[in-house]
């Protein structure tokens, strides 16, 4: 592979902005400095553009079955939408729907390895928790996860008994590994559901209406309060109220290790989305909430009370039944049409992978919520420091991969859904008005999208076996 240098770009990590020329060597960044000389290299000039580490999103369902249809992106689809928008490494939820651990993992494997486009990681589910699956948790260092997802909701499908996620944290943390967890109280959210739908209650603000704030609010203190006494750390997934970012506060000022992820719907949407006409495009769990909660979301961005954004991209098409055309197939995959009647039926989970680091420069670095370091540390270097992947990924450093984002602060564009390049029929953003975009991504020093086009191919995305003991942010 040739060498490939960016000349005078201006570097932002997540504690610097400096002027300096980055040198690629097989597939790392070899040098940062000024004037590096560097004669068989091609030369790429970004004078007036800034270079971010790729983007590092904790967060993905990919080619998740779900009701009866399926996440609408899959292992390359998804991976190139994330590409587009600047993020080359991506963790996916493997779901424990097979006898054992290891064959849920091969199954997730054979769906992923061969259109993989960008790097990926797996976190476990557990969902299922029996002697069998504790003897095997210690084993999936060896497979390169590091990471285990517990629910406190969806009843009787996924959600683990608080005994249960005790021990899962407390044999997790002896191996260094890190609890995630999704934070709803089910109980709540069954009774309710069965009285609205008794009621004739089935319109989409219903799924709102179901899961009430205070539940995740008490939810994030559980868990919180386990893994203490677990003594475990503990990632809140997808944080989308006030009030549990209050919990992880709180938490955090008496040193427990725990941190928090929000995602980016929940730092602009409301339950008034799912109100309008098509408020079904709005329905994943944890729900919108209101103007506060967007607000009190985005102070812990900027003041350190959570560390990361991640997407929870898990696309259904809003229309199902009507054909899109992806890389010149028609494509059609049931999605929210499911639920027309009933809001039980419609597919939780939103597009959002491609959109996350465009609409965050834009609507946080660009209204001055936060500043160009919290963006990287936030989108991409976090990650990789809580995930076990640093500083292979989320850092611009001698040695690092070379994935790299050239980005222009200047292109301004309208985005939307022929813009995003998720494989779906909609976008949460349509008709945004945006200020700064990729302009050339690589991975591992391989440009995979220049200036629009997409570059990459199907398999060219490695499995990253994680670390335990990431670090606690
Ligand atoms: N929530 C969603 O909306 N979709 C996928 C999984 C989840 O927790
Ligand atoms: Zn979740
Ligand atoms: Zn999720």
């Amino acid at each position: 592979m040739t060498a490939i240098l960016i000349r005078s770009g201006t570097l932002v990590t997540a504690s610097e902005v400096i002027r300096a020329d980055l040198l690629i060597r097989d597939e790392r960044i070899a040098a940062i400095g000024e004037e590096i000389a560097a004669d068989d290299a091609e030369i790429i000039d970004a004078e007036g553009k800034l270079v971010f580490p790729g983007g590092v999103d904790p967060h993905t369902h990919l080619d998740l079955p779900m009701f009866d249809t399926v996440s609408s992106d899959d292992h390359y689809t998804g991976h190139k939408a994330a590409a587009f928008g600047g993020t080359t490494t991506v963790m996916d939820f493997v779901p424990q729907d097979q006898p054992s651990l290891r064959q849920a993992i091969e199954n997730w494997h054979r769906k992923a390895d061969e259109k993989a486009a960008v790097d990926f990681g797996f976190h476990m589910n557990i969902t299922n928790l029996d002697d069998d699956v504790m003897a095997e948790i210690p084993a999936l260092l060896d497979e390169g996860i590091t990471t285990l997802k517990v629910f406190t909701a969806y009843n009787g499908r996924l959600r683990l008994q608080d005994g249960e996620i005790f021990r899962v944290m407390r044999l997790g943390a002896e191996q260094g590994m890190l609890t995630m967890m999704h934070a709803e109280n089910g109980d709540v959210i069954e009774i309710l559901t069965a009285e609205a739908l008794a009621a004739g209650h089935t319109s989409p603000e219903w799924h709102a209406l179901t899961r009430p704030p205070w539940g995740a609010v008490e939810s994030v203190l559980r868990g919180i309060a386990l893994a203490e006494q677990a003594g475990s750390p503990l990632y809140i997934v997808h944080v989308n109220t006030a009030g549990g970012l209050d919990q992880i506060r709180y938490a955090r000022q008496r040193g427990t290790p725990v941190m928090g992820e929000t995602c980016p719907p929940y730092l602009f949407f409301t339950i008034e989305n799912l109100r309008g006409d098509e408020g079904a495009k709005w329905i994943c769990s944890p729900p919108m909430r209101t103007t506060q909660d967007n607000e009190t979301l985005w102070n812990g961005l900027a003041d350190g009370g959570l560390q990361t954004i991640g997407t929870d991209h898990c696309p259904f098409f809003y229309d199902g039944t009507k054909p899109i055309e992806y890389e010149g197939q028609s494509v059609m995959i049931p999605g929210k049409e499911l639920g027309a009647d009933d809001f039980t039926k419609i597919p939780n989970g939103l597009p959002g992978v491609g959109d996350r680091m465009p609409i965050l420069w834009s609507y946080g670095v660009g209204q001055g919520r936060i500043t160009p370091n919290q963006f990287v540390a936030l989108t991409s270097t976090n990650a990789a420091k809580i995930f076990g992947l640093y500083p292979q990924k989320g850092a611009l450093l001698p040695g690092s991969d070379a994935d790299i984002v050239i980005w222009d602060p200047a292109r301004e564009l309208t985005y939307g859904v022929e813009f995003a390049q998720h494989r779906t029929d909609y976008n949460l953003y349509e008709g945004w008005q945006l200020k700064g975009y990729p302009e050339k991504v690589f991975l591992r020093g391989q440009l995979i999208v220049d200036e629009g086009k997409w570059q990459g191919k199907a398999g060219m995305g490695r499995y990253l076996h994680r670390r335990p003991g990431g670090e606690i942010l």
